[in-house]
């Protein structure tokens, strides 16, 4: 047996506009995943979050499913827009009734809840007045995590801040793949300081309410030089490795911005938005880090490559496409990146402990006539990854869990629902739920604690 240690948390991850649905329920508000997903051409055929799997109305039925794939944790995010419609002022009493009813129900079955705060569903109005390059944002985001605290701190244990801010900075203001869909490399690094400001506030306000565990989600690559001998390829990974990690990593947990890393943003912008006393703010100590990782990256430096729009300043670096199998969504299965990035944080990070917070992938799944979904690839990958994870553990790495990404197939964001990650499918005609394969393969990693060696 490969066995875990004792207490090691195991569970399954979802979000709310990924899954919730119910979109003008409870007096909820317009996010900018509403605005993005309407606007044509931004998500694969015009879907939306307005129906998602309806986990709004099915929360209960849910949460029985989940305690029949014997998950002991289920982390789930918040909706800021159900929260407070407009973004700011008086929370909405139906808005927090809705988590208020799931933690509960969680409770009841010995489930314990997981509370992201953040997972990229901004409040349009709040994004009409800047979004996150404008500092409102960040202590109006500190003032909500308050408001759901002081609702369910009696009941939840473990908080974590923001989901995955590279992704909300530079796919939602660089890339504009992902909402609010900009383009403005300047307002990116605007955004992600004020990201990680806001994750500071709020573990602050946590902190002061008596909240017990805090944390932030951060999805780190695993950057690797194309060619490890290669000088250039190694000032490449470093360069990329800077936009992608240490911009998050470094102000966090060691409260202060590296300074390459400012050096480089200094090319895009004049950094007003960074004032004194934020660094201390943002590096508010924290109890847990979330890693969600998926796939490595590799990178070589080469003249005239464009670069990639998400990594703003990585203009004569190519991302190395994929070699060898890859998931529905064409991301590299190399389970070795995962210990490379937890033993990495380990070893530069030391002295807080790491909880998987995702990890998990894309196949194209479909149910049997007799309506069973065997997922055997979905199995491979995450036997593969768990027993990488474990590696890390037998190498002094301190990791306390493991959530897969996801409970159930959801939004996709810009995939929108064609891409299928559930260890539980969905149809979404009929809202039926069917545990795959591999959601039984799971329940069983989790009643041994282990792998079969
Ligand atoms: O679905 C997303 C999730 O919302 C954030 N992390 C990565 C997942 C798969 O792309």
């Amino acid at each position: 047996m490969i066995q875990f240690p004792e207490g090691f948390v195991w569970g399954a991850a979802t979000a709310a506009y990924q899954i919730e649905g119910g979109a003008r329920d409870g007096g909820r508000g317009p996010s900018i995943w509403d605005t993005f997903s309407r606007t044509p051409g931004k998500v694969f055929a015009g879907h939306t979050g307005d129906v998602a799997c309806d986990h709004y109305h099915r929360y209960a039925d849910d949460v029985a499913l989940m305690a029949e794939l014997g998950l002991r944790a289920y982390r789930f995010s918040v909706s800021w827009p159900r929260i407070r419609p407009d973004g700011t002022g008086p929370a909405n009493p139906a808005g927090l009734d809705f988590y208020d009813r799931l933690v509960d129900e969680l409770r009841g079955r010995g489930i314990e809840p997981i509370v992201t705060l953040y997972h990229w569903d901004l409040p349009q109005a709040l994004e009409d007045r800047g979004g996150w390059t404008s500092r409102e944002t960040a202590e109006q985001f500190a003032s909500y995590a308050g408001a759901v605290h002081a609702r369910l701190g009696d009941r939840v244990d473990i908080w974590t801040t923001l989901n995955e801010p590279w992704c909300a900075a530079f796919l939602g203001y660089a890339s504009g793949i992902h909402a609010p869909g900009r383009q403005d490399p300047a307002a990116a690094f605007a955004a992600a300081h004020h990201l990680m400001l806001g994750h500071g506030l709020a573990a602050q306000a946590l902190r002061a309410a008596g909240a017990r565990t805090i944390g932030l989600t951060l999805n780190p690559d695993s950057v690797f030089p194309a060619d490890p001998d290669s000088q250039a390829d190694v000032a490449a990974a470093r360069v990329v490795d800077g936009v992608k990690n240490r911009l998050f990593f470094d102000p966090v947990l060691r409260g202060k911005y590296p300074a390459d890393v400012l050096e480089h943003v200094s090319r895009f912008t004049d950094t007003a938005f960074l004032r004194d006393g934020d660094e201390q703010v943002i590096g508010e100590p924290i109890d847990l880090l979330g890693v969600n990782y998926y796939a490595p990256t590799y990178v070589r430096a080469q003249a005239g490559a464009p670069g990639d729009p998400a990594y703003p300043g990585t203009e004569d670096i190519a991302f190395v496409p994929p070699t060898g199998p890859v998931t529905a969504m064409g991301w590299q299965i190399e389970p070795a990146g995962l210990t490379a990035l937890l033993e990495r944080i380990g070893r530069d990070y030391p002295g807080v402990p790491i909880i998987i917070t995702e990890n998990g992938a894309a196949f194209d799944d479909r149910p049997a006539p007799d309506g069973r979904v065997a997922d055997p690839e979905r199995i491979s990958y995450l036997d593969g990854h768990l027993r990488a994870a474990h590696a890390a553990i037998a190498r002094g790495v301190d990791l306390r869990g493991y959530l897969v990404w996801s409970f159930l197939d959801n939004f996709e964001w810009a995939e929108g629902y064609r891409k299928r990650f559930g260890i539980v499918y969905t149809d979404y005609d009929t809202q039926r739920r069917t545990i795959k394969d591999s959601g039984r393969w799971f329940r069983e990693v989790i009643r041994r604690n282990g792998l079969a060696e």
